[in-house]
């Protein structure tokens, strides 16, 4: 495995909207970032990812670009965004933006020029495409609900629009779409960016035929998944885009990518693929209805376990993912993960153990170093997010009532990520002097920054302390490098695994379980070095661990 930059460090991502706000307008902004880099690098982090903080109307919170080129005066200025590299590079610290170009904003100039001449050059910057037989080109529902297709006022064409029609794809088929991106890529990457989260990458690739398939829901529509699975060569065009600008800067980049076909992983991340990385989504797919939120199930250990490992064995020898239990996109990985027992300090630092150590870069997102948690919203009016209110909608429409549809909502929507950053028990959690943007989770008084840093037992402390050991001299390598071997198979709700590199072996386990388990060691050389309980630093043959226990134990040479 060549070795990179990036292997060694530990990643953090920000929803700027929400994170810290210094101008009391009630949204967060760049310089609220740059008052928390001590902070951060205090917390062990090296590599920051921060949402998109573009020029944008904010439909669908800033993934819907209208410059590519200004940062969103929401935000704050292309001047401060200058400082806050600098402050990073002082503080040896990476900042990483985020990249959406299947994509943009309906406002966008291009296709408002677009909409001005269907006719004209910049309809092919987009899909404009005629309808067949009076109806739009193709049966496909949207990621948000509702016809990807919509029309093109004055023409008997549609565009199409793979998430909010305010979202109108770019023609990836168009060499001057690709000049006009690669050229943006590389003008923030002259800037000093160390690279890009990319942003719902695989869909870029179209089937022109734009085939209907079997309806998959009672609105006759199927899922645009089905067309993004079904047509072949995105590879091609991303290769083509690594080649045009990422190779040019040895940049970081990591992949949104759901419904990759399985046998293109070593193209994806391998030697030379086309991203530095990629996200584990292996367990969010888990928390997926066949129909929407209102009919997912809560998940199964043994099959959150058994999708986790089969994920690590699986990336092994061909490259790394970043190892994920939240992010903007997915409710509060405690109240995802962990059973209603396991919700307390000890299983929340039981579920970092088992996620911070995996083999791959760890992404912690904002809140998660401090346990937030999923915030209850009185009606769906408190919600935001464009994608739980079509899946409130959808609730309704499958006859759960109001408050069925809101303790779905309650337990899948987004906005659980993007209650604001809770920094201390003052008014609005500290993030804001004037109203919030969204509501702060009414827990803030008892989870926030403040009351954590000051007490040695707190989660936060906890964070600090697994990410030393995970770039520490002593371990960093097996951490790193190290293969990830199962453990412990036979135990039920036991989670498990070495990490193993040459003859050095470190042991991660933990009892998921409410009853305490113990587990034979393989000798009685053994010492612990990490765990989430007062346990003794020495143990003989046996490990007990109690309910929620996890422990890190170095199993020698
Ligand atoms: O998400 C892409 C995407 O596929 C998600 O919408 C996913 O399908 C959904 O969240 C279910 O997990 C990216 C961004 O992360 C998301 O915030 C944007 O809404 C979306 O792209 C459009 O840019
Ligand atoms: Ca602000």
């Amino acid at each position: 495995m060549k070795r990179q930059w990036w292997h060694k460090k530990v990643a953090y991502q920000i929803y700027p909207k929400s994170f810290n706000d210094t101008n009391g307008d009630g949204i967060g902004d760049i310089r609220g970032i740059i008052e928390k880099l001590d902070y951060l690098k205090n917390l062990g982090i090296d590599i920051i990812w921060i949402c998109p903080i573009y020029k944008s109307p904010f439909v669908d919170q800033g993934y819907d670009i209208s410059d590519y080129y200004s940062i969103a005066p929401e935000f704050g200025t292309m001047d401060e965004f200058d400082e806050l590299l600098e402050e990073a590079k002082k503080r040896n610290m990476y900042i990483v933006m985020d990249l959406v170009i299947n994509h943009c904003s309906d406002k966008h100039e291009w296709f408002q020029k677009a909409l001005a001449e269907p006719n004209g050059e910049y309809a092919d910057y987009f899909y404009f495409v005629k309808g067949k037989n009076g109806n739009p080109p193709s049966n496909y529902r949207s990621y948000f609900g509702g016809s990807v297709w919509e029309p093109v006022e004055g023409t008997d064409k549609y565009y199409l629009h793979l998430f909010a029609k305010e979202q109108p794809d770019l023609n990836w088929n168009n060499p001057k779409v690709k000049e006009e991106l690669f050229k943006m890529i590389n003008w923030w990457l002259e800037k000093g960016l160390a690279g890009f989260r990319i942003d719902a990458i695989i869909n870029i690739k179209k089937d022109l035929a734009f085939p209907c398939y079997p309806p998959d829901g009672d609105d006759g529509l199927v899922s645009v998944t089905k067309m993004v699975e079904e047509v072949k060569g995105v590879g091609e065009m991303l290769q083509e885009m690594k080649q045009q600008t990422f190779d040019r800067f040895e940049a970081f980049t990591v992949a949104e990518v759901f419904n990759m076909k399985d046998d293109e992983l070593p193209k994806f991340i391998g030697e030379g693929g086309h991203f530095s990385t990629m996200f584990d989504f292996s367990a969010h797919i888990l928390t997926n209805g066949k129909n929407g939120w209102y009919d997912a199930k809560p998940i199964d250990f043994a099959a959150w376990r058994n999708v986790m490992f089969q994920s690590q064995l699986q990336c092994q020898g061909i490259g790394f993912l970043a190892n994920i239990i939240e992010n903007h996109d997915e409710p509060r990985g405690i109240c995802t993960y962990l059973p209603k027992y396991a919700q307390g300090e000890a299983g929340i630092k039981m579920l970092a153990t088992t996620s911070i150590l995996l083999r791959g870069i760890p992404f912690i997102y904002q809140g998660q170093e401090i346990g937030m948690r999923n915030c209850r919203m009185e009606s769906i009016d408190e919600y935001d997010d464009i994608g739980t209110k079509d899946q409130y909608k959808k609730a309704i429409e499958a006859g759960l009532s109001n408050e069925e549809a809101l303790e779905v909502c309650y337990a899948h929507s987004r906005d659980n990520a993007r209650t604001p950053m809770q920094w201390s028990g003052k008014d609005n959690a500290g993030f804001t002097k004037g109203k919030p943007w969204i509501k702060v989770n009414p827990n803030y008084s008892d989870i926030n920054v403040e009351s954590q840093m000051k007490d040695e037992a707190s989660v936060l402390r906890y964070y600090q302390k697994l990410i030393a050991l995970r770039k520490s001299e002593q371990y960093g390598e097996v951490f790193t490098y190290g293969d990830f071997i199962p453990a412990y198979l036979d135990h039920e709700k036991i989670y498990a695994y070495y990490r193993q590199l040459s003859n050095f072996k470190i042991l991660v386990a933990a009892n998921f379980g409410e009853k305490e388990m113990t587990l034979e060691m393989e000798h009685d050389r053994n010492e612990i070095l990490l765990s989430n309980m007062d346990v003794s630093s020495h143990i003989g043959r046996k490990i007990v661990l109690k309910s929620c226990e996890a422990a890190v134990v170095y199993v020698g040479q």
